[in-house]
């Protein structure tokens, strides 16, 4: 048998508020159906954030209908774990597409049960193939993974989740790699947009990625988007690459330059113009003469555009301004600056907890246009507080 896995394709983001960024996400999802219904694939796993945002907007929902429809026509069925974008407080709009019958949310009530101190997965079992998960909720989830109990059944069997493993980045990690429950042949993986691919107990941990290019960090890295292919009989993972629009990165040293220089530096380096490309500019090292605000922002932004790219953005978060020397940045990560922080303001353990749970979220929306981010972080937090409140 042969599965897709994708995961975190945020159907309804828009970068920089441009209905094509909003289209590209449609887009990469949209391949992935035609790829499997072409293909005869038997069955789709997605590993959550499905949508960006718990309440999508209806063109969006619209959108994702009627994707899921062309799969249910071909008897081709959806399992999916909901991601931290797609869950708020109570029910969402994933919960809606699993009535109507469109998905298989693996989080519903009736794929686990709450006994003792376990949480017994019954998971669902489709065609001998056993499916079960975990949604990616943040607070407690250590405690949550302890307690995990999957099923025995299956004669391949699949662990769904949407969180980052230790194995695949120690800092930005929400459980080590350890607490995956044992004696899976698929661990699919969500949360983490890069692909990762790497062996655990006597199976495969797999995270495909995102779908498009989210942020800064995965343009920068510059690589492909993919979705996985896996064959259930030999457990072979095979990775197709979507068709993404063109990023480019360009970094400009504007070190010894007068303010108003950077934008003709900028101009001569920035070089061939690649249509419909996003343009991303970042600019460093320290000016002479003039600051950061005289930078002539619009004759790049206009020059850009004249010669065709979709969009540009600037960053000058690595220049800096005349008679500023360059400050040894404090080598520890943001976690550890904050875990210090709450320690010296002697917070009790579980307000702490309490506190980076929240700040957690609050980063995790971070870099979204405004009402997103607001609708996401509060949908969350109230979630975290009734949680805490129960605990
Ligand atoms: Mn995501």
């Amino acid at each position: 048998m042969k599965f897709i896995h994708l995961t975190d394709t945020h159907l309804g983001r828009k970068d920089g508020n441009l209905d094509e960024r909003k289209k590209d996400y449609f887009n990469s999802f949209k391949q992935v159906i035609d790829y499997a219904i072409e293909n005869k694939i038997n069955f789709i796993l997605h590993t959550g954030d499905l949508f960006d945002k718990a309440r999508p907007s209806i063109k969006t929902l619209v959108f994702t209908v009627k994707q899921l429809e062309r799969l249910k026509r071909k008897k081709i069925p959806v399992f999916l774990v909901p991601g931290s974008h797609d869950v708020g407080v109570g029910e969402t709009v994933v919960t809606l597409l699993h009535e109507l019958n469109l998905i298989k949310n693996l989080s519903e009530k009736k794929y686990y049960r709450n006994e003792e101190n376990k949480i017994i997965l019954d998971g669902e079992l489709f065609e001998g193939i056993f499916l079960c998960g975990v949604l990616g909720k943040r607070s407690n989830i250590e405690e949550i993974y302890k307690r995990l109990k999957p099923s025995e059944k299956g004669d391949y069997r699949i662990f769904a989740f949407h969180h980052i493993v230790s194995d695949v980045n120690e800092k930005f990690s929400d459980i080590p790699t350890s607490l995956l429950p044992k004696n899976f042949d698929y661990y699919a993986g969500g949360h983490w947009h890069g692909f990762f691919k790497t062996n655990y107990d006597k199976g495969i941990i797999v995270y495909p990625g995102s779908t498009e290019y989210n942020d800064l960090r995965e343009i920068e890295k510059d690589e492909a988007k993919f979705f996985c292919v896996v064959d259930t009989e030999t457990n072979a993972v095979e990775k197709i690459k979507l068709k993404t629009r063109k990023h480019i990165v360009k970094e400009i040293d504007c070190d010894g330059l007068d303010a108003k220089d950077v934008a003709d530096k900028c101009i001569n380096e920035i070089g061939e113009a690649i249509p419909n490309a996003v343009l991303i500019i970042k600019l460093k090292g320290i000016l002479t003469k003039g600051t950061k605000a005289e930078i002539d922002r619009n004759k790049i932004l206009n020059w850009t555009r004249d010669k065709g790219f979709l969009t540009t953005r600037i960053y000058i978060g690595n220049l800096e301004n005349p008679g500023k020397p360059s400050v040894g940045r404090d080598k520890k990560t943001p976690k550890e600056i904050e875990r210090e922080y709450l320690e010296n303001q002697k917070y009790e353990k579980n307000e702490i907890k309490l506190a980076r749970d929240m700040i957690s979220l609050l980063g995790d929306v971070s870099g979204k246009e405004s009402e997103a981010a607001k609708d996401n972080a509060i949908e969350q937090i109230k979630g975290v507080l009734i949680e805490n409140k129960k605990n």
